[in-house]
């Protein structure tokens, strides 16, 4: 049986966590996988979490089943986070919860095989090494279009409208809805409008990844590309993540809503998410879901979360600032939002970087601005300098 199998490449992101653990230098810095730090270099449980959990422990009594949906107020209250307190989607849409963002795109992928078997996805280049085996896996197709240039750090707008132009009616199209992984480049709001018109006209289903809802410029401020897109289109899928925003990321929590064209066929689609949920991992995790799930159902805890929600995005902003403020060739850093910039580098560099210098960042040249300390911004750029990077 098992002789046939052919040995898989390790998760190139999550390697960079053994990496750089293993690594015995007194001064270290790990620019490598998607966590947020904080100032000192702690990933720490979020308080308004551990007060939900708290209560959770002490107010729940069974752990009997939930359904393939999962916690239904979990993702009803999600809602107005997502498509905004006065959205106009009531009826159409079709929710559940699911293992991560991960578990989101994934199960919006076999929905869309269900749908229309071998649906071409349309992506970005570059995006976050999972979104293409992901909808491969679900036996989807692919088509990418550059998306940003890494030389001059800015949106390939020619490169996404020409690859627009090429989907065809019914095609799949990939967004970041903020944060864009791993560039830190998102669209301009013109950008936005633009795309959200020819996704109209030309009758694409957009898929928005938002995975680092309030880490960018706000709760409301990074949901305004996903709600505008939304106002837009018909149909259109979500996959979202808590995982960043309530620093759950090993209890994978994350929700797939879809937006159907009516009340009938969302009732539909929420049948067939449930169907294939089910043989995929029947139910999702219970623990993370419900932390949330208290956490927005009380006003006192909403506020202590939207507090530390504004330090870590405070914090993530004053990196930016420490590394575009310690040499105008990192300037760009300044205006990129969420985790991630991606710098323009060979591996060769990024290996010389961690081998000579003890900073760790993609093979790719991809950086996590929270990994960072203000003060280490200094030894980075000396680093990068050395290498050739500036
Ligand atoms: N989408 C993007 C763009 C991400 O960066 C991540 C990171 O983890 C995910 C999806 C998956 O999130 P999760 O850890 O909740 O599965
Ligand atoms: O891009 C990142 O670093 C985060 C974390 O298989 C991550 O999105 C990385 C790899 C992976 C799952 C999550």
């Amino acid at each position: 049986m098992f002789e046939a199998l052919v040995a898989q490449p390790p998760d190139a992101l999550l390697g960079l966590i053994k990496a750089y653990n293993s690594d015995s230098r007194a001064k270290k810095v790990d620019l490598g996988v998607g966590v947020y730090r904080d100032a000192d270099g702690n990933t720490p449980v979020l308080k308004a979490v551990k007060a939900a959990e708290t209560i959770l422990l002490e107010t729940q009594d069974s752990k009997k089943y939930l359904g393939p949906e999962g916690d239904i107020g979990f993702t009803t209250r999600l809602e107005p986070i997502v498509f905004g307190a006065r959205h106009r989607l009531a009826g159409r849409l079709a929710a559940l919860q699911t293992p991560g963002g991960t578990g989101a795109l994934r199960l919006g992928a076999e929905l869309l095989h269900a749908a229309r078997p071998g649906t071409k996805v349309h992506l970005g280049a570059p995006t976050w090494p999972n979104h293409a085996p992901i909808f491969r896996a679900a036996g989807l197709a692919i088509e990418t279009h550059p998306f940003a240039d890494l030389a001059t750090q800015a949106v390939d707008f020619d490169g996404v409208r020409a690859g627009l132009a090429r989907a065809a009616p019914g095609d799949v199209v990939l967004l970041h809805g903020c944060c864009h992984n791993p560039t830190g480049i998102d669209f301009s709001r013109t950008q936005w409008e633009e795309i959200a018109a020819t996704l109209a006209a030309r009758k694409l289903v957009p898929f928005i990844d938002l995975a680092y809802q309030g880490l960018g410029d706000g709760l409301e401020e990074d949901a305004w590309a996903t709600r505008l897109v939304l106002d837009a289109v018909d149909e259109a899928l979500v996959a979202y993540s808590c995982d960043k925003n309530f620093g759950l990321y090993r209890d994978r929590v994350g929700a797939l809503t879809v937006i159907a064209r009516d009340a009938r066929e969302a009732a539909t689609t929420a049948t067939n998410l449930a169907a294939l949920a089910r043989v995929a991992w029947s139910m999702p995790p219970d623990h993370g879901a419900a932390a949330v799930r208290i956490v927005l159902e009380r006003p006192d805890l909403v506020a202590m979360w939207r507090a530390e929600l504004d330090v870590m995005r405070g914090r993530i902003n004053a990196n930016r600032a420490a590394l575009a403020d310690a040499d105008p060739g990192l300037a760009f850093i300044r205006d990129q939002r969420g985790l991630f910039s991606n710098l323009a580098m060979t591996k060769a560099q990024s290996q010389a970087l961690s081998g000579r210098h003890a900073i760790y960042c993609t093979g790719s040249g991809r950086i996590n601005v929270a990994g960072m300390q203000p003060g280490d911004a200094g030894a980075i750029v000396a680093a990068l300098r050395a290498e050739g990077c500036l």
